[in-house]
């Protein structure tokens, strides 16, 4: 009896060394994985975290059962080196060519065929695997030109995906079109599909020729191709049938969503869905249009964005999995108001007192925590404690994280930047795995973020680039871009990022600049020449 209580030490210090070891566990059964990943949703749009304007009850219960990050990054503030990130577990800059940062409709698949993907790596563990919604990280080879008619590949089904009904690239952008498993759906031979981002081949008036067709005022950029009402970046001949209408696309995302649920709740699934809110053009569908609480269009999308999710937890809690499935819900970037089409985002948000960037310096395209600090939840009722935390995390961690989860292995050279974040994610308590986060804007920007500090060198590109087809680099949304000075925050002190640290501080400046140079990032030209 009296040495009970050394007993039970002894007991919980092998536990504690057991756990240590596998880091994870070994789940009977491995759970689910589902990664819902909004569009442009920023740091303070949802009411979990803390938005007032826009309700989100379906998201936030995510949230309510897991963890709610206070610290999560995308680590680009475009979508397709974010999207690349989650799914190889490496910065988008270390392979993506000339460092992309938004790709064209008809651009060449960027994750070579034959990598280690979150899909692959999970596939090979016997999960069922699929993608619904937005894809944006180009189809085909790049030698034989896309051709929409016949087999559109390689694409997700190349690089681990079972099952995909995708859009090639944003809404905003040609072809206005679904494809599932490689195929346009609804597609007319009679009548094939061209696309061109440089002559315009378009069936269908211009936005330039007859903005009285429009159901949205747009910038020069977004007045190619009318399709349903919408012009378009890019230019589209053919494929009638197959056009998409935008106010049926959260419907679709639902069914499919719902179906693949449906079909594979036997098995353990990963599941990628790509929700299209509140990225541009925003429409949403008639009945949710200026309900309660929201701030106008952006607040609808939002709303709507909210809806489908609702939908799909309603089907998980439905087929019995909630328990056993491990959920990420995210975004790929910061949010942004005026994105191409005049539908009055801003004002009505403003009116509504509601800030996406939640008190975050930045939008879409920069390297201000605004641009890149993303709302993060991951929730896993069976084995993950409910909580916030303020641990950092990144997109890259989904590959490391999932490994550990399932017992997969990560060969060496895959996933370079990808940490294993179940730690964190067991114990509200534990010690950071992250210390710093890269985050890539356009026009080179580049920062890191380190503990508290966060370093931005000046970029010294003379205009901004990088942001596709038509693009006016004078724009000024893509010139506040271009960075001229060095700059360095303490964001414990200067969450927004006002105060310029540079000239007094500068071994903080050089410490982060090595850390910075370390990572291996390329055409960082202020960083080069300190
Ligand atoms: C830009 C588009 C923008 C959006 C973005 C990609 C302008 C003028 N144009 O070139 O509307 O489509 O590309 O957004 O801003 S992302 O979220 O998919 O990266
Ligand atoms: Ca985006």
């Amino acid at each position: 009896m009296k040495y009970y209580p050394v007993a039970i030490f002894l007991t919980s210090l092998v536990t504690l060394l057991s756990l240590k070891a596998s880091e994870a566990p070994a789940p009977a059964k491995p759970p689910n994985i589902v990664v819902i990943m909004a569009d442009d949703l920023g740091f303070g749009d949802l009411s979990c975290y803390g938005a007032k304007a826009v309700p989100t009850p379906n998201v936030d219960r995510i949230a309510s059962r897991g963890v709610r990050f206070t610290n999560g990054y995308a680590p680009a503030s475009t979508c397709t080196p974010s999207r690349y990130a989650m799914l190889t577990g490496d910065y988008a800059w270390r392979q993506i060519a000339k460092q992309t940062t938004i790709l064209d409709g008809d651009a060449p698949l960027a994750i070579e065929p034959g990598t280690l993907t979150l899909p692959e790596m999970l596939r090979r563990m016997g999960y069922a695997t699929g993608i619904v919604g937005k894809w944006h990280l180009g189809l085909g080879d790049g030698k034989t030109p896309l051709n929409f008619n016949g087999e559109v590949a390689p694409g997700p089904r190349q690089i681990g995906f079972d099952y995909s009904i995708i859009i090639p690239a944003t809404v905003d952008r040609v072809p206005s079109v679904w494809l599932e498993n490689d195929r346009v759906v609804g597609l007319d031979p009679a009548d094939p599909i061209s696309v061109s981002y440089k002559n315009n081949i378009s069936d269908t008036p211009l936005g330039t020729e007859r903005p009285d067709l429009l159901m949205q005022k747009a910038d020069k950029q977004h007045s190619n191709s009318i399709i349903h009402g919408i012009s378009r970046i890019g230019y589209m001949k053919g494929g009638h049938a197959a056009r998409f209408k935008d106010e049926d696309l959260p419907h679709t995302v639902v069914d499919k969503t719902v179906d693949f649920l449906e079909k594979h709740q036997s098995k353990p699934f990963f599941l990628h869905v790509g929700l299209f809110e509140p990225h541009v053009p925003r429409v949403a569908d008639p009945r949710i249009v200026g309900a309660t609480g929201s701030c106008g269009i952006r607040g609808d999308v939002i709303r709507q964005m909210d809806w489908q999710t609702g939908k799909i937890l309603d089907a998980l809690e439905r087929l019995k999995l909630t328990d056993n499935t491990l959920i990420l819900f995210t975004s790929d970037n910061g949010p942004i108001f005026f994105d191409g089409y005049e539908d009055n985002a801003k004002a009505d948000a403003d009116a509504a007192w509601h800030d996406p960037a939640g008190g975050l310096r930045g939008f879409k395209y920069l390297v201000y925590e605004g641009s890149t600090r993303v709302p993060f939840l991951m929730s896993w009722p069976a084995k993950v404690p409910v909580g916030v935390s303020d641990r950092m995390i990144c997109l890259t961690d989904m590959m490391a994280t999932c490994a550990a989860i399932t017992g997969a292995q990560i060969p060496a050279g895959a996933a370079v930047d990808s940490l294993n974040q179940w730690p964190v994610l067991q114990d509200r308590s534990a010690n950071a795995i992250r210390e710093s986060v890269v985050q890539q804007g356009i026009s080179g920007a580049y920062a890191i973020r380190h503990g508290d500090w966060k370093l931005i060198p000046a970029n010294a590109v003379k205009q901004a680039n990088g942001m596709g087809s038509g693009a006016n680099p004078d724009d000024p949304r893509f010139a506040a871009a271009i960075v001229r000075e060095t700059l360095l925050f303490n964001l414990a002190e200067d969450p927004a990022e006002t105060k310029n640290l540079a000239s007094e501080r500068p071994e903080k400046v050089k410490e982060l600049s090595a850390l910075l140079r370390k990572t291996g990032v390329r055409h960082v030209s202020g960083l080069e020449s300190d």
